[in-house]
């Protein structure tokens, strides 16, 4: 089993903690003395540098949220120069506006570190072929992979997402080897290649990589029967670094997060309170290399549970448990982040239509679906269909625009969503994961 870089990967745990802490106080130093937000918060809770000694010391400080990312918007929790950042990807934050992220060189070298461990945790190496049909772009997804490949010195193919039938004829005219896309794509794809006419023997394929969402047990098992291939659960999100936190070894027994670049904590979501070790909690990362966008005590939402015993692998870094829930109401359709809020802010933008709605997903032929459900004013309601249609393709074309996300638009007549007494459900969720 080839590991990247032993030195970090199965350092034992009083090791580890020793270089966390240090870098903690450097990451402290540097948030404080270079980004204004961080250090009127540490002023305001009356610490300071020279209070956070160690990895101990971590909960003096206050958390990080993507509210806090949105305040700041678009660069102002950067701690260094712009001219020091390389790179910016961003993903949707609750509203309008997305959640900006910014790497200096020495920060898509860690990236690259990183997401050369996963691979290499995976089983890929030089000699593989890596098909990355994760979206190219803003999004995390393909950039963060394709320098990791390029690290480990595989052969990378590019080829974002899309265009199915041409993704399975270069895999089998190329020989991919390895599969990195998310987990629904994996699944379209195994269907896709068995009506293509192309037999499963004539492909290479022999490992995947996916995350970008969640998926279950009943999933992998699914994939790993229809492709033929190991499946391997890797996960990320855009403000710590993107892929590259954590991943899965072939024990595939829990994701080993890459504690020496990402502290990880597991909260009570409501109390706030550090939880004990093994509870199922709230994820919160600190992330204690990092340059371009340092982050405190960042509250990912995702909810899982943390094992701190030595791997049969031989790593040592803590392993997280595979994610499924969330401790806010973000939806992961194809792959992109979706708050129901976003939606809510482009019909309170339309005059026309009442902001009572319901958000339907589903997945038909392992492609997530969205349909939305809105009310029409009253007083619009009385128009002629043709009006009706021109105001549903506005609101369509909207949705769009402001979202990245084909939404398929139903108009309703008034008072037809079904009020509720408490908390207003807006979204029907019939995926089965
Ligand atoms: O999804 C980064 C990524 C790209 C991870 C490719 C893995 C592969 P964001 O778009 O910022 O970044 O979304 C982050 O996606 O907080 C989780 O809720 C969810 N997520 C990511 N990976 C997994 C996974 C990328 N393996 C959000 N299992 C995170 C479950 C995942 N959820």
């Amino acid at each position: 089993m080839e590991i990247w870089n032993r030195h970090f990967e199965c350092m034992d745990r009083d090791g580890i903690k020793h270089v966390q802490s240090e870098r903690l106080r450097e990451t402290v130093e540097r948030v404080y003395f270079n980004v204004p937000y961080y250090r009127n918060r540490m002023q305001k809770a009356g610490i300071g540098p020279e209070n956070i000694n160690s990895i101990d010391d971590l909960q003096k400080l206050p958390f990080t949220t993507k509210q806090d990312l949105r305040d700041n918007y678009p660069f102002g929790l950067f701690a260094v120069p712009m001219s020091e950042i390389v790179r910016i990807h961003a993903s949707s934050g609750t509203t309008g506006k997305p959640t900006v992220v910014g790497y200096t060189r020495n920060d898509i070298a860690t990236w690259s570190e990183v997401m050369a461990r996963t691979l290499t945790s995976a089983g890929a190496s030089r000699h593989d072929f890596i098909h990355i049909a994760y979206g190219y772009g803003l999004f995390t997804g393909g950039l963060g992979l394709h320098y990791g490949g390029e690290k480990i010195g595989a052969s990378v193919i590019p080829i974002s997402g899309g265009n199915t039938a041409r993704q399975i004829q270069l895999m089998h005219d190329f020989g991919s080897t390895v599969l990195a896309c998310t987990p629904s794509y994996a699944l379209h794809l195994a269907e896709a290649i068995q009506e293509s006419g192309i037999k499963r023997e004539e492909l290479k394929l022999r490992v995947g990589v996916f995350g970008a969402e969640p998926w279950t047990e009943n999933m992998r098992r699914e994939i790993e029967e229809k492709l033929q291939i190991r499946a391997i659960d890797i996960y990320g999100l855009s403000e710590v670094i993107g892929p590259g936190v954590a991943s899965e070894c072939p024990v595939q027994d829990g994701l080993h997060i890459n504690e020496d670049h990402f502290y990880a904590e597991i909260i009570d979501p409501v109390s706030l309170n550090v939880l004990p070790e093994g509870s199922s909690g709230e994820l919160v990362f600190t992330t204690i290399t990092k340059e371009g966008l340092p982050l405190i005590r960042y509250r990912t939402r995702d909810l899982t549970r943390l094992n701190y015993e030595k791997c049969k692998c031989g790593r040592t870094m803590v392993r997280m448990e595979k994610c499924l829930g969330r401790s806010d109401d973000m939806l992961i359709i194809r792959g992109v982040n979706l708050f129901p809020s976003q939606v809510e802010s482009v019909l309170l933008e339309m005059s026309e239509i009442k902001p009572h709605y319901l958000l339907i997903v589903d997945r038909v032929n392992n492609l997530d679906t969205l349909e939305l459900k809105v009310e029409v004013d009253e007083e619009f309601f009385q128009d002629k269909i043709s009006q009706l249609e021109a105001l549903r393709q506005k609101l369509q074309n909207n949705l769009e625009n402001s979202i990245g996300l084909g939404i398929k638009v139903t108009l309703v007549e008034p008072k037809i969503i079904q009020r509720s007494e408490g908390k207003a459900q807006r979204v029907i969720d019939n995926r089965k994961f």
